[in-house]
């Protein structure tokens, strides 16, 4: 039976790359951050008591920034494959914590490489790292693809840019097997509620019980090759099964603004927004009534911006078999569904009487 240690697995990735490699027979061993609250919320479902027979899925306690740890985890486990999702991956977050970002995000990724040399697993243990596609930033090439040059735009960019060139660098130093998926935006019911397609899908479902009254969001006018993270696991783990370690962009090959999506998930709700005003002045209005659904946020916008993410996934498909299945228009119908059960759990508690929170940015 292989074996894989999941960094991240708490993660929106983490989650589905654990439930499909379980699909796959391997025993999943994940990292998880001691955190004062519960965090394993989306792969719960995986848990088994460990005095049941046939555990096949374990959980670590351990964190990026410690490289104790991780050594004594990968010793123990001895995993075949180490797939490092794990990161600060909050493209605006990564502005206010740059120091911290780059700890976990660039040197957690050394600190892994380092570990499987000093545990002597070279040549045991394939490595797959979750670059991504923010390392293009600047627009220099459209579409993007694996050869296309880097210039990123924010902290968690540049510690990306890092994480990318020392998983090169120790496969071709130390032989190991380790590959680099550089990964567009993808998206899913249990993506982060402050990515902005999340932020959105969850608003319109809230707005459509009236639990909410608007959205705030920053650019609008931002373009990204969004896909759904399921498909994108699988292509991790087609990764990790070559005969040759390689770096692939993972991407639909289909580009969308913020608006487009903001449109289109409302249309769920069947309300057609309309668009008035300029820059830090523009609403989003329900057509019908005029009420103002949307609204820019001038603090919701970056330093410096990504303005257009559009991935050639042709190597990938070429190489690997990889292609996706899920659209842009099934993807938003299936968040803002998924959000709508959610919706309706918090207006049940409030009918009931029960406080609910929307703290989410
Ligand atoms: P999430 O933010 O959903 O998950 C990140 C995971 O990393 C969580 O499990 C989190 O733990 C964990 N984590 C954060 N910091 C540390 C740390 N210092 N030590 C240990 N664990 C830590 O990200 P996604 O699942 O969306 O993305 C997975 C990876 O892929 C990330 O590296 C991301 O940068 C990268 N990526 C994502 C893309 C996307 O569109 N989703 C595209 C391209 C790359 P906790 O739950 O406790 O917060
Ligand atoms: P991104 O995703 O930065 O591409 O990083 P995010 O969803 O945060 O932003 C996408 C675009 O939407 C614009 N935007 C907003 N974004 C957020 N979060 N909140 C808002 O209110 C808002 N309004 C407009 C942003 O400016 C941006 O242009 C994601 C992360 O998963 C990274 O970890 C990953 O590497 C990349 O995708 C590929």
């Amino acid at each position: 039976m292989k074996k894989a240690l999941i960094t991240g697995i708490t993660g929106q990735d983490g989650a589905y790359l654990a439930e499909f490699l379980l699909g796959k027979g391997y025993e999943v061993h994940g990292i998880k951050r001691r955190a004062s609250s519960f965090n394993t919320g989306r792969v719960d479902h995986l848990y088994r008591d460990i005095h049941e027979e046939n555990v096949r899925f374990f959980m670590h306690y351990g964190d990026l920034t410690d490289s104790t740890n991780l050594i004594r985890i990968i010793q123990s486990v001895q995993p075949d494959e180490i797939y490092n999702l794990a990161a600060q991956s909050h493209v605006k977050v990564s502005f206010e914590t740059p120091e911290y970002t780059a700890n976990s995000d660039a040197i957690g990724t050394l600190r892994l490489l380092e570990a499987i040399r000093i545990l002597g697993m070279e040549k045991k243990t394939r490595f797959y790292q979750a670059s991504t596609s923010e390392m293009y930033g600047k627009v220099r090439e459209i579409p993007q693809k694996e050869t296309t040059p880097f210039y990123p735009r924010s902290p968690y960019g540049a510690a990306k840019v890092y994480a990318y060139w020392i998983t090169v660098n120790y496969r071709e130093a130390y032989n190991i097997f380790a590959c680099n998926g550089i990964l567009f935006n993808h998206e899913s019911p249990i993506r982060g509620e402050t990515f902005v397609t999340r932020k959105i899908t969850r608003a319109v479902a809230r707005i459509k019980l009236g639990l909410q009254d608007k959205i705030y969001l920053g650019n609008l006018d931002s373009k990204r090759d969004w896909g759904f993270a399921g498909d994108y696991v699988r292509a991790m783990w087609m990764m990790l099964q070559q005969d040759e370690p390689d770096d692939f962009a993972i991407a639909t090959g289909e580009a969308h603004s913020v608006r487009e999506f903001v449109e289109k998930a409302f249309l769920e709700i069947g309300v057609e927004i309309v668009w008035e005003g300029s820059g830090v002045d523009e609403v989003g209005k329900d057509a019908a009534t005029g009420r103002t659904f949307v609204q820019v946020e001038p603090r919701y916008f970056r330093p410096t911006e990504v303005e257009f993410l559009l991935g050639d996934p042709s190597k990938a498909r070429e190489k690997l078999g990889w292609i996706p299945k899920v659209s842009f228009d099934q993807l938003i119908k299936t968040m803002v569904l998924e959000d709508m059960k959610e919706a309706q759990k918090d207006d049940l508690c409030r009918k009931e009487g029960f406080q609910t929170y929307n703290q989410f940015e």
